[in-house]
């Protein structure tokens, strides 16, 4: 079982009862005046232990999350396309890379992370546990999982953790490239021929429940919302940002001509919410607890590369080890 097995159970034991009360309303005022928190700073331990597990399955995301668009870059339509696809996945990868850093502010080392990540024990986003069967799958990927993302990180970059937030300004300046470069590849198949019009259809429709799961499960069942969000970790919560999401991009699809495999989606003009008819949360479930189609895929190419990588690390870190320049 990945993730501990306890996922939707109310967390019954926090520990803030331990914590000392005078440090922990210094604490929460400094949140409330909007300070940020840096690592040196007195914190509850719960704060840290949300931080490291949110932080550190946002980095495996971003390095899961370049595999299924990697296969593409070979197979991209074009020179530019590949060009471009190559940018974008060693983007992802840095996005990895500084979290992890960010991460690693709160005392939990990146080799613990990664070996959390291929042993299954950390989480990392439902939506890389699908295979991306066509170059308009990666289009998909490329314009909505990174438009979804931007919903959320755009918000929590004004959160209360400062290595986090600093991480996540870089991370949404980049990701808007992404956007753009998705938008333009998804155009080009909706106008083109009907073969391509046909094959985006497709991966529209096979990406449109994983991308509903992406905002995480309803307020109502989230675990974690409630302290995130009075933390200033979070700063929208999950129905927020897919209200959003919904919001700013159903139109967008609709404008292309493409249809959502939800009959019931419609923006109620009373509210001025999304309705729509509630993704299947029980697959959901299954996915983020290591049993969907791509999992164990996914795990094996990231344990191959630890494994390859290593006496990379190990000669870099010897102590023998020395830079030699070409001149010397
Ligand atoms: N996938 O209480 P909840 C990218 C888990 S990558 C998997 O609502 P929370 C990109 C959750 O962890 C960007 N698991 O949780 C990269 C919890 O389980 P545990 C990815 C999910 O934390 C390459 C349980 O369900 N973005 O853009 O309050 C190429 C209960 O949920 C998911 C981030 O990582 C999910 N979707 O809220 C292209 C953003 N949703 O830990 C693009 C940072 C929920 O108790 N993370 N779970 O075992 C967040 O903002 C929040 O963690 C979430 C979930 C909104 C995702």
């Amino acid at each position: 079982m990945y993730g501990g097995g306890n996922t939707f159970e109310p967390i019954k034991a926090t520990g803030l009862e331990m914590e000392d009360p005078a440090k922990l309303a210094e604490f929460e005022a400094r949140i409330e005046r909007g300070e940020k928190i840096e690592p040196q700073d007195w914190m509850p331990n719960l704060y840290r232990k949300q931080l490291i597990r949110m932080i550190e399955q946002h980095a495996h995301s971003e390095i899961i999350g370049a595999l299924p668009e990697g296969t593409w870059i070979t197979r991209a339509p074009g020179f530019r396309r590949k060009l471009a696809q190559m940018a974008k996945v060693q983007d992802e990868v840095g996005h990895a890379q500084l979290l992890y850093s960010a991460a690693e502010t709160l005392g939990k080392s990146r080799e613990d992370m990664i070996t959390d990540l291929i042993n299954g024990k950390s989480k990392y986003s439902n939506i890389f546990n699908y295979p991306a069967f066509t170059w308009a799958d990666s289009t998909v990927i490329s314009w909505l999982v990174d438009a979804g993302a931007i919903v959320n990180q755009i918000a929590n970059a004004k959160g209360s953790y400062g290595p986090y937030c600093r991480a996540l300004d870089r991370i949404c300046a980049e990701e808007s490239f992404h956007l753009k470069y998705g938008h333009d590849a998804v155009v080009h198949l909706a106008t083109g021929t009907p073969i391509q019009r046909k094959m985006l259809q497709e991966a529209l429709n096979r990406w449109w429940t994983p991308l509903m799961h992406f905002f995480g499960p309803p307020d109502k069942m989230s675990v974690h919302t409630e302290i995130l969000v009075k933390w200033k970790v979070k700063m929208a919560t999950n129905d927020e940002c897919r209200q959003q999401f919904l919001d700013m991009y159903v139109p967008k699809i609709w404008e292309l001509g493409l249809s959502l495999p939800d009959p019931k989606l419609h923006k109620n003009a009373e509210t001025g919410e999304w309705e729509y008819t509630e993704p299947d949360w029980e697959e959901f479930k299954r996915v983020i607890n290591g049993d969907g189609p791509c999992n164990a895929e996914r795990l094996a190419v990231r344990r191959t590369a630890e494994e390859r990588g290593a006496w990379v690390r190990k000669a870099l870190l010897s102590p023998k080890a020395t830079y030699v320049t070409p001149l010397a």
